[in-house]
């Protein structure tokens, strides 16, 4: 077993880190502030083939394994989470189209969003189905040629930007979540619009967006994959995504304990560095042992999906376990800065506000826990 990265993922985390520091770093205080998501960004990030990372060129994608795509995750959550989330959240609807769409739905729909610049989404979420998502109550009835959708979904990441969204609807509501399916559903179809962008905690640049569906009509070759299977594919979908999660959490991390560590050794307090309290020093070992663990549990489980291994469990640990470190490294740090933690002027509570969400988006922490122990367990 080799623990290190091989060339081509140096060279890719190297990149990322340059432009993580060189052009995100400076923008991230005042995304934050002003609550406004990034195109400069975003565009830049298509340039430098992160949009399309893990995916085929043949698709608009730039290649890379699973490793790689979550190494420029986790270096851009260094310097602002947002757009590191922005960025995960960003490939979570064309990953669908990827794994469960037609030929013709990944020539036409990837290359924009992997490579051109253009924005996707993944709408699952509604109103009364979040942690339970098999309660969705979107419809979608087969009208002709088309399928007419009714509905809203909430907390929709990019949504109100996005050109191309992943948008899932139950054609057969008597089936249940067994009766859902997934759409491709293209900015400016008739009936659908976005609705309020939400006013959030932390992840600030990353917008936040309800959708409406009010008697929209989508070609019936807009359907992705086989109908009454859309459940299925979300959670296979979401696998994925979460691990993109465990490395949004290893960035923001290893930020928490880089600003400590400084502050250790600068803060002078009682005549000596502060780094040098027992109590304090400590903080910092807690915080590194917690992400070398995460460190191994998110690149054993991206390392099991490109092995083409189940990972469902192994994607749900990294998930659960990042979350919970984020917050716990995010605190800390704050803690050690003490009053100085807690002022805007210095990161440490934007890493505080921003690593909070991570243990709600993309499956509580509860929920993972869930699937954790039916797995360890193997009852429902
Ligand atoms: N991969 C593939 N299929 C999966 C799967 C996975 N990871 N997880 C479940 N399925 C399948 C099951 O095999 C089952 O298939 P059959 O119909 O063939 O039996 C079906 O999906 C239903 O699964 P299950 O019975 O486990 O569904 P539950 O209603 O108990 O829900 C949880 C399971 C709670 C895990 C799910 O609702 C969940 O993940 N909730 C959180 C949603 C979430 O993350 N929301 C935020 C992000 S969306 S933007």
């Amino acid at each position: 077993m080799d623990f290190r990265l091989d060339s081509d993922q140096e060279l890719i985390r190297q990149t990322a880190k340059e432009f993580a520091e060189k052009e995100v770093e400076p923008l991230a205080a005042e995304i934050d502030r002003t609550h406004a998501f990034s195109w400069d960004l975003f565009r830049r990030m298509a340039e430098l083939g992160f949009t399309g990372a893990g995916f085929p060129e043949e698709y608009g994608g730039s290649g890379g394994d699973d490793i790689s795509k979550l190494l420029i995750v986790e270096e851009i959550a260094k310097c602002c989470a947002s757009t590191a989330a922005t960025l995960c959240i960003h490939q979570v609807g064309p990953y669908g189209i990827y794994l469960f769409g037609s030929e013709e739905q990944k020539k036409t729909y990837l290359p924009p969003v992997l490579s051109e610049g253009k924005v996707a989404a993944f709408a699952l979420t509604e109103p009364t189905a979040g942690s339970d998502a098999g309660a969705v109550k979107t419809r979608a009835v087969l009208d002709g040629d088309h399928y007419v959708l009714n509905g809203s979904k909430c907390f929709i990441t990019g949504g109100a930007l996005a050109q191309t969204v992943l948008v899932f609807a139950l054609t057969e509501p008597d089936k249940g979540l067994r009766g859902m399916s997934a759409f491709i559903v293209e900015k400016g179809t008739p009936g659908f619009s976005p609705g309020k962008t939400e006013n959030k905690l932390g992840l600030c640049g990353s917008e936040t967006a309800e959708l409406f569906f009010n008697d929209c009509r989508v070609p019936r070759e807009n359907l992705v994959g086989q109908p009454g299977k859309g459940f299925a594919m979300a959670m296979a979908i979401l696998d994925s995504a979460r691990l993109g999660v465990g490395a949004q959490s290893l960035g923001i991390s290893q930020r928490a304990l880089a600003e400590s560590v400084k502050y250790l050794n600068e803060r002078v307090q009682f005549g000596r560095p502060i780094g040098a309290q027992q109590g304090l020093s400590w903080y910092a070992a807690e915080m590194k042992v917690r992400i070398e663990a995460l460190r191994g549990l998110v690149y054993k489980a991206a390392w099991a999906k490109g092995a083409g291994e189940q990972y469902t469990l192994d994607a749900a640990i990294a998930k659960y376990y990042g979350a919970e470190t984020a917050c716990f490294c995010a605190d800390l740090a704050l803690q050690i800065h003490g009053g100085y933690g807690y002022m805007k002027d210095l990161i440490l509570e934007r890493l505080f506000r921003d690593s909070r969400l991570l243990k709600i988006y993309e499956g509580t922490s509860e929920i993972h826990k869930v699937v954790i122990a039916r797995s360890v367990i193997g009852l429902k």
